[in-house]
């Protein structure tokens, strides 16, 4: 084995991916659905009254609407069961399909179980990786440099070799060149080819690779991680119950590529020599961060389908037509290190925020309706909102309602809020309503979001307020002395104004905090609107690199948009 120079070398990236996770969260709740054709479905919420169906509610769909496929047993989407169908359509082409429900509370779906899970995932792998960075519910990219290493410091070469080999596919294999040629949706359904388990296309190429690593550092350390995300795994399955796929390679883009070319339960090593074979044929939909318009706009510029072909369009002529992420594009295209960042360690969500929609008739008419459908969202947000307290000691410090009408106008109102440690939802409500008054329209509402923003750790939240006023607020203080808070204000007029200003003042410097945020317009606080081009504006590139994920928006339902952030 090479001897290792750490530094120069590029880091070791792993990327997890939860099988079918809503159905491996109900199978782990529920074994009776274990091996069976199963899928989970929503059912549209939305209607006042309706009871809550609890996560330990009989869930199961057995007659009237039942609702649309959000996930899909591979049992199930091996007898033509796809996430596009209705539970109706699903039950036509299975008859025997187990449909089961998504918890709801509040009005909507309850994704907490879900959520609960894919945390549980990230704390587990977090025990040995040096960063993991969530994706989204299921996803998890992972650097295990350290792991690697320690592995190859301390096992011999031949068993590591002979442990990556025997539960790992090479991603330059003929089947993984296969299985990278089909199309973003294709992969989501869960091919044939993808779901091949042919052992002796395991070894296929393994020999090649062991005798190149003798002389490769990089290799090797590719082929311990390759290891280390194999008992990763094993240890989600045997601590969690849930089974994942699992990619290694020297950035997040190719780890998540080679991570979906082989699910479920299945692991491939992408090393650097692969890249360009693997690349050739791949549809650009496959590409992180060109799934959406951006990747669109770049296969119709160029008339290239593949990023072997985007290679082949002159690089002028790439940057000539995309200024800003023209170098982006062509490093993605190449698997180039540069085009990803590193993984970022557990970041704390920016934002807590939940919404609704109200389509056809469901539309909202009345400021009555829209303060309703307010007081369920801030059921739900007020129940995360205790956890980031509780977790993570920080409370939000700004409410935003956005609504959007049904001439498409998108209205945003936001106002500062202190919740501290014991914030209550009628709190959370009765600022939702006064931003919703403040915004005005409320006929023909079509979607309506509540959000908690610029979240600030808890003792900043009181520290920052004493140090600000530089004592005890009027109230506490004059309650310490025994006197009447009233007689104290009296025989201190000025001071109580200049408590006023301090207020006013606090509330400017929050507004130009806000302000200053990437993706919102410079506006006064009562106007806030998604800059073009943020992650929630509109005609926004989906996987443009300028765009981040900034809440904790979780997928949303079927037929959702779920457009991905560029890794
Ligand atoms: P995916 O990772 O896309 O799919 P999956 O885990 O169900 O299946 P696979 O084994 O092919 O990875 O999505 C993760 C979960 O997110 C999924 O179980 C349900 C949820 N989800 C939605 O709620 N709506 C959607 O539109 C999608 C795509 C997923």
């Amino acid at each position: 084995m090479p001897p290792l120079q750490r530094g120069a070398l590029p880091p070791v990236v792993g990327f997890i991916d939860m099988d079918c996770f809503y159905v491996a969260v109900e199978r782990a709740r529920d074994p009776r659905l274990l091996g069976k054709p199963c899928a989970v479905v929503q059912y549209p919420t939305g209607q006042r009254g309706r009871p809550d169906l609890r996560p330990e509610d009989d869930r199961w769909r057995t007659g009237g609407p039942m609702g649309g496929i959000i996930a899909v047993s591979y049992e199930a989407r091996a007898r033509g069961v796809t996430r596009q169908m209705s539970g109706a359509e699903a039950k036509k082409v299975c008859p025997e399909v187990i449909l089961v429900q998504v918890p709801t509370a509040f009005g909507k779906a309850d994704l907490q179980i879900y959520k609960d899970a894919g945390d549980a995932v990230v704390d587990l792998l977090a025990s040995r990786c040096d960063a993991t960075e969530k994706r989204s519910v299921d996803e998890v990219a992972i650097d295990i440099t350290g792991a690697a290493e320690h592995l190859l410091a301390s096992r011999a070469a031949a068993e590591l070799g002979a442990a990556a080999s025997a539960a790992t596919h090479l991603a330059d294999s003929a089947l993984s060149v296969d299985a990278a040629k089909v199309t973003r949706s294709s992969a989501r359904q869960g091919h044939d080819k993808q779901q091949s388990r042919d052992t002796s296309e395991l070894a296929d190429g393994w020999e090649e690779v062991l005798r190149r690593a003798a002389s490769d550092p990089v290799a090797w350390r590719l082929i311990a991680g390759a290891v280390v995300v194999k008992e990763l795994r094993q240890q989600v399955e045997s601590t969690l119950g849930f089974t994942c796929s699992g990619g290694v390679a020297t950035n997040k883009v190719l780890a998540k590529l080679g991570c979906g070319l082989h699910k479920p339960n299945q692991q491939t090593l992408l090393l650097p020599h692969a890249a360009p074979v693997l690349l050739k044929d791949l549809p650009l939909d496959r590409l992180p961060g060109l799934g959406g318009d951006f990747g669109q706009a770049v296969k119709s510029r160029f008339g290239v389908q593949s990023a072997g072909e985007l290679l082949q369009v002159p690089r002028p002529d790439v940057l000539k037509q995309f200024p800003q992420r023209g170098e982006w594009l062509l490093a993605l295209a190449a698997g180039d290190d540069s085009a990803a960042e590193a993984v970022k360690d557990r970041q704390l969500v920016k934002s807590l925020s939940n919404g609704k929609t109200f389509f056809g008739e469901k539309r909202l008419r009345s400021l009555e309706e829209v303060d309703y459908w307010l007081g369920e969202l801030t059921g739900e947000l007020h129940r995360r909102y205790l956890q980031q307290v509780e977790k993570h000691q920080r409370t939000p410090s700004t409410l935003q309602v956005s609504l959007t009408l049904d001439q498409k106008e998108h209205l945003t109102r936001q106002q500062p809020i202190q919740l501290g440690s014991q914030g209550t939802p009628e709190q959370i409500l009765q600022t939702a309503k006064a931003c919703a008054r403040r915004a005005g329209a409320v006929s023909g509402v079509i979607s309506l979001g509540l959000s908690l923003s610029n979240m600030i750790p808890l003792e900043a939240s009181s520290a920052s307020l004493s140090k600000f006023f530089g004592r005890k607020s009027e109230g506490a203080a004059s309650k310490e002395k025994g006197e009447k808070p009233q007689e104290k204000a009296k025989a201190k007029p000025k001071e109580a104004n200049l408590l006023g200003a301090c207020f006013a003042r606090a509330a400017d410097l929050l507004v130009h905090r806000l302000n200053q945020r990437p993706g919102l317009e410079s506006c006064p606080a009562s106007e806030f609107r998604p800059a073009k081009g943020s992650r929630s504006g509109r005609g926004c590139f989906g996987g443009a690199p300028a765009e981040h994920p900034a809440g904790d928006s979780e997928r949303a339902g079927p037929g959702a948009q779920v457009e991905e952030a560029p890794l």
